[in-house]
């Protein structure tokens, strides 16, 4: 088993193996280096940040994409703000159709109940069963080869075992650049406010890809990671709570609708404090006007988002909107 202890480790191991065992394919006329199958465990789930500066992962990405699931939204302007590219990869204008996993999870269309509330009662009625899983896949989109907009992510599955709950996310076709990060983000954010919610330990993680692979446009920033140094880890800080979720999506609601901060921030616990603090980061450069100014003064995520080096302002800001 490939075992790691955090996503940068993940990310230079997968670089270095795509660069030197990917095999060549070119689905829908794009060239990539594939890896298939794939799989790795991560030991320690909140390590789900990636710090390489060679990289430059984008935390307000991975917190935007987290709000959006969890507010069970498939609105593409929603999503959009975080991140423009998102328009390219939808057919109809204002709906995510195959990537709206929360969407899928969350929603409570027609008075039914969620996904995840029924798997989170089963996991509270056989701590030991094999049935909690999320079903992310969209087979109508999928199987649609006039669509780019296909749900990647299949399942989600918790176990709980010996007191930690355990996951394991499957996808059929992951992008080591663009998808993998922000898809293990989400996964662990789900599996540590499963975690939360059952009141029990945070287990690890282990992501599957049917189809690991590299876009040729990627090759040279892959080079740079693989060559650069190791830099520190960044993992978060633990789930204090889940219950302030809701006020959280709430103030995310309103910083990206109206760049205000509500007063409800106030009552977030630490770690939903921070979460939003990226999200104002993030209103920040990309409306340098508004003159918006970060929520903590000692932010765990200070090396990702405000004062991220060597990126001035001026650059996060042209690299949001590109
Ligand atoms: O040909 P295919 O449908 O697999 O192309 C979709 C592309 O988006 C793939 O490169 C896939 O790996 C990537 N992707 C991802 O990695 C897409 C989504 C969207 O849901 C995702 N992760 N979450």
């Amino acid at each position: 088993m490939n075992e790691f202890e955090s996503m940068d480790e993940v990310q230079r191991w997968l670089f270095s193996a795509l660069l030197e065992r990917g095999a060549e394919v070119s689905p829908r006329g794009q060239t990539t280096l594939e890896l298939t199958p794939l799989v790795f465990s991560l030991a320690r789930p909140r390590n789900r940040c990636i710090a390489s500066s060679a990289r430059r992962w984008n935390m307000a990405l991975a917190v935007g994409e987290f709000s959006w699931h969890m507010s069970a939204s498939d609105d593409v302007d929603f999503v959009a703000y975080y991140m423009k590219r998102w328009r390219q990869f939808v057919d109809e204008p204002t709906r995510v159709r195959g990537g709206c996993y929360g969407r899928r999870v969350f929603g409570r269309d027609h008075g039914r109940t969620s996904q995840w509330d029924l798997v989170l009662r089963l996991l509270e009625q056989d701590p030991d069963t094999r049935r909690a899983v999320l079903c992310f896949h969209d087979s109508s989109s999928v199987l649609d080869l006039n669509t780019k907009d296909v749900s990647c992510a299949c399942t989600l599955q918790f176990l709980l075992r010996r007191g930690r709950l355990h996951a394991i996310g499957h996808m059929r076709s992951n992008d080591a650049v663009w998808g993998l990060p922000y898809d293990v983000f989400f996964h662990t954010m789900l599996q540590e406010l499963a975690a939360a919610h059952l009141g029990v330990e945070l287990g690890s993680y282990t992501h599957m890809a049917g189809s690991m692979h590299i876009y040729a446009k990627h090759l040279a920033m892959a080079r740079e990671v693989v060559a650069s140094r190791v830099e520190p880890t960044a993992e978060m800080t633990p789930m204090d709570s889940p219950l302030p979720l809701q006020a959280f999506l709430a103030c995310e609601h309103e910083v990206r609708t109206s760049g205000k901060i509500p007063a409800e921030s106030a009552t977030l616990s630490k770690f939903w404090l921070s979460l939003l603090d990226v999200v104002v980061w993030h209103r920040a450069v990309k409306f340098p006007g508004e003159s918006v100014v970060p929520l903590l003064e000692n932010s765990p995520y200070a090396h990702l988002t405000w004062r991220r080096s060597p990126l001035t302002t001026d650059q996060a800001s042209s690299q949001i909107q590109s």
